[in-house]
């Protein structure tokens, strides 16, 4: 046991450069995220500089802009955060369903990782919850997940 190698990440955000796909879709909840995600890295030792935030119009859009960040190379990590909201269409399932496999597609084709930080939820409520009150900040969660496999990954 004493042999085995063990690879891990450390939450060391200090000269990566990193951005953030950010829908203007349920804005009012988004902006937490994007407040959560930033104050983590930057508290992780990020530079405020190395930091591009990219606006996008909903999570239909994350996966397009999160591909063209990735393939682009000049980005360590890529965060996407956004939040689909459960109406009375079919609607929400595909774009959840289309946003959720864009975004890894993405991350697979250019081995970059992508914080997956996009809300589906069933109500307004349940989103409140997960942007910054009752059950976290899903915005941070995805910051951190994606500061990890950034530190992994450069050791494999
Ligand atoms: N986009 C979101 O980000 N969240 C939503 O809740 C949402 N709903 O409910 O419709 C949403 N729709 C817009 C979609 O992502 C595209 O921007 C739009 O269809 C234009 O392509």
């Amino acid at each position: 046991m004493n042999t085995m190698t063990t690879i891990e990440g450390k939450l060391d955000a200090k000269g990566l450069k990193i951005a953030i796909a950010a829908t203007r879709f349920n804005d009012f909840i988004v902006e937490r995220l994007v407040n959560g995600a930033l104050d983590y890295l930057c508290r992780h030792g990020l530079e405020p500089e190395n930091v591009t935030l990219v606006r996008v119009p909903g999570a239909f859009e994350l996966p397009l802009i999160c591909q063209k960040l990735a393939s682009s190379k000049k980005f360590n990590g890529i965060v996407a955060l956004g939040a689909v909201i459960r109406g009375s269409t079919p609607h929400f399932d595909y774009v959840c369903n289309e946003a959720s496999k864009g975004i890894a597609q993405a991350m697979l084709q250019h081995s970059t990782p992508i914080g997956f930080g996009l809300l589906t939820c069933d109500n307004l409520e349940q989103a409140i919850d997960r942007a910054g009150t009752k059950s976290g900040n899903k915005g941070v969660e995805a910051a951190e997940a994606m500061l990890e496999t950034v530190r992994v990954l450069e050791q494999l």
